[in-house]
């Protein structure tokens, strides 16, 4: 049997024979077109002259690359002509954008997830985060908690562009062919590892962590003659979206807590454009999310730029960090 593209994929998502709703696969598949055009532009990188700094700041006070805003540019101007999405939120932009009118869709999303990789030629990636529109204007039809989302994914440009989709039965990978920019399925039913032995953490901030935090990792540090007796192994690609692309194909666990750095701050990702759409992922492939109180994905936002303490990963992992937490 071929591998499907796609679009024959949304045709019969779970293979029950049922295509998607049809405005949905109208939106999955304009957002591939935008991981297409958006891999074509990062892979010319300093070809085009799109690398450094874009000399603007967006509304949490980080400076914007140019790829940044020109992938922002191509993900609002997808959004805007698929015509299926009432309204968009991008990490880039202050306030969230009406669209379409009476549109079934709500869709937020970090165009270019991994700044600090861009100039670097490190792998980067789209995030994407599909809602119902519900009625309100302005950011108050986005505050549905994570649950409510009818999609979720990302596109990873690293050595491969993939990207990996969930509707809320499963997660499926495509691997865009670059010859002719398909997109083909990879991956399906893709399932993380319960156990993992590799952990994902800015180790730098070491002295700024929550006492169940440092507790857990000590575990791990501490090797096979530790309490874990078992010997774990770092990675941390410092892209959310790579790191996360790893804990889906081979395990892992994934953090980025809360710390006493700017404790009124509840965690530097946030939840709307990077927490849950990958928790929803990651949940899809029988791993769990936590913020160190409760799941992601029920958290009741507040806020569309809303910040959240984050550790998505193998359930084991993430079923001991919860442990931790309780008994602090
Ligand atoms: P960005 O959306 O501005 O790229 O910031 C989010 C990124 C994540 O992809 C990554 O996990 C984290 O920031 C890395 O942070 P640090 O540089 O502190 O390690
Ligand atoms: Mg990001």
């Amino acid at each position: 049997m071929t591998a499907r593209t796609l679009r024959e994929f949304l045709a019969d998502p779970t293979g029950a024979g049922t295509p998607a709703p049809r405005d949905l696969a109208i939106l999955i598949e304009a957002i591939s077109d935008s991981c297409r055009t958006i891999s074509h532009l990062v892979s010319r990188g300093a070809l085009a002259d799109i690398l450094g700094s874009a000399g603007t700041g967006n509304v949490q006070g980080e400076e914007q690359k140019q790829l940044d805003v020109l992938a922002n540019d191509e993900m609002m101007a997808m959004a805007k002509a698929s015509r299926v999405v009432a309204a968009a939120a991008s990490e880039e932009e202050d306030d969230a954008r009406p669209l379409t009118p009476g549109a079934p869709y709500l869709i937020t999303f970090d165009p270019l997830d991994g700044s600090s990789n861009i100039d670097v030629n490190v792998s980067i990636g789209t995030i994407f985060s599909i809602l119902p529109a519900i009625a309100g204007e302005g950011a108050a039809p986005f505050l549905q908690p994570g649950r409510k989302q009818v999609a979720a994914g990302y596109c990873v440009y690293g050595p491969q562009t993939t990207l990996v989709l969930t509707l809320g039965h499963g997660v499926a990978a495509f691997t865009m062919d670059p010859p002719t920019g398909q997109f083909v399925q990879t991956g399906a039913n893709i399932r993380i590892p319960e156990k993992t032995k590799e952990f994902a953490i800015n180790m730098s901030n070491i002295r700024h962590w929550a006492d169940p935090v440092r507790a857990y990792i000590d575990d791990c540090l501490a090797g096979d003659t530790g309490p874990r007796a078992k010997n774990f192994n770092m990675r941390w690609i410092a892209s959310m979206v790579a790191d996360v692309h790893r804990v889906l194909s081979r395990g892992g666990v994934f953090m980025y807590p809360w710390d006493k750095r700017e404790p009124n701050k509840p965690g530097k990702l946030r939840l709307m454009y990077e927490a849950n759409p990958m928790s929803l992922l990651v949940e899809q492939a029988g791993g769990k999310s936590f913020d160190g109180k409760q799941q992601i994905l029920d958290i009741q936002p507040t806020g569309l730029h809303q910040r959240v303490s984050v550790m998505l990963g193998s359930k084991e992992e993430i079923e001991i960090l919860e442990t931790k937490h309780a008994a602090a």
